[in-house]
């Protein structure tokens, strides 16, 4: 579009037509960019930053930054160099914005406007957390938060409390958890949180810090603010804070990328239907697809590999259809048993839609 607006600097490398910007701070991955390969490529993949992010020259020796271990038997700070000796595992997991979905809340939640597009396949490689534990006595007596701090630049004058992204989960979650240097087979660009970030598989975007410059096993979850305040299930018209549910693992979601209403008019006849469906910190046990709005059924069959518990699957149903008007949705099951529910959970923010109802499409078949 003619008033769509540049790429930042920092991520010029992606693929103009294939991102909507929000913001400099904000890259939607556009639906009909997803194609059918598990992985999504780094050039489409989404951008969400609290802050601006630091300055490039982080990147300049990467083996040389350095981030500080604490809360275990004994401390220490470590230089990524010495980080790639201590073990190397490979994870492929959805990173997603715990405000995907954001834009089919009709309260319209201050916030980006995100549709499906602030989430991604990624492949991520780098240290497994625990065996970082491991080498440095173990983690504390009673810790029971595993937390994060990301390595930007604070603005002068303001209350760091007030803008650093550090955030806490379960410190169980360090069990999947990564300190990753490498991203779909390339050292972690500036925009994904090079040279070194956090990756704790099945919890939102948010959990994963960027240019991780200290990971702490600590008693208390954070005082910082996008912990105490932000990225909270806040009931609409009410105050967030501490007390209120916390935004952390993902839930059961899926949703259809082809054939989309951008696409135009659909032919009649057979039409391949198909899409993503992820369950979080569960794998996807099946996927359902309807065509009438969600009055019938019909399992689809998965395509391409399984890359594990954390990473999508592709799905598709081939359907043979009538010229009409049709409702296109889909309804993903995980192997606990949760299944996407119709209505998204109303909350202020717009956190964690999962609605299949919201994710449906209507499109013309001619
Ligand atoms: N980190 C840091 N350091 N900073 C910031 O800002 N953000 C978040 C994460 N991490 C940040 C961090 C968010 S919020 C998200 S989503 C993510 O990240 C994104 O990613 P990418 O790579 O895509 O951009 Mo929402 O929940």
């Amino acid at each position: 579009a003619a008033d769509a607006k540049p790429l930042p600097g920092y991520a010029d490398w992606k693929i103009p037509g294939d991102i909507i910007v929000h913001s400099n701070n904000t890259l939607e991955t556009k639906r009909s960019a997803y194609g059918t390969s598990v992985i999504t490529p780094n050039d489409q993949l989404f951008v969400r930053n609290n802050l601006p992010p630091p300055d490039a020259e982080i990147l300049k020796d990467r083996d040389a930054w350095v981030v500080e271990i604490d809360g275990v038997a004994k401390p220490a700070k470590l230089t990524l160099a010495e980080l790639k000796t201590m073990g190397l595992e490979t994870t492929a997991m959805v990173l997603q914005c715990s405000g995907n979905g954001r834009g089919f809340f009709p309260h319209k939640p201050s916030g980006t406007p995100w549709k499906v597009g602030a989430a991604g396949c990624v492949v991520w490689s780098g240290v497994p957390v625990r065996a970082l534990v491991q080498a440095h006595g173990g983690v504390k007596a009673g810790a029971k938060y595993m937390t994060g701090t990301g390595g930007e630049k604070l603005p002068d004058g303001l209350d760091p409390l007030s803008v650093i992204v550090e955030r806490s989960v379960s410190a169980d979650a360090m069990e999947d958890a990564l300190l990753a240097w490498e991203m779909n087979g390339e050292p972690i660009s500036l925009a994904h949180g090079g040279p070194l970030r956090l990756i704790v598989p099945g919890f939102t975007g948010v959990n994963n810090i960027k240019y991780i410059k200290r990971l702490a096993f600590t008693e208390q979850e954070t005082k910082a603010k996008i912990m105490s305040h932000g990225y909270r299930i806040t009931p609409i018209g009410g105050t967030s804070g501490p007390d209120l549910p916390s935004v952390q693992q993902m839930s059961i979601k899926s949703w259809i990328n082809a054939p989309l209403p951008e696409d135009g008019a659909i032919k009649a006849g057979r039409v391949q239907i198909h899409g993503v469906a992820f369950g979080g910190t569960h794998a996807v046990k099946g996927v359902e697809v309807s065509t009438d709005g969600g009055k019938t059924w019909t399992a689809a069959k998965f395509v391409g590999p399984d890359l594990g518990k954390y990473a999508w699957r592709q799905f598709v149903l081939e359907a043979d259809l009538k010229p009409g008007e049709y409702q296109l949705a889909s309804r993903a099951t995980d192997t606990s048993g949760e299944s996407q529910p119709e209505a998204r959970v109303e909350n202020k923010s717009g956190y964690n839609n999962n609605s299949w109802l919201d994710h449906s499409i209507k499109v013309s078949v001619a």
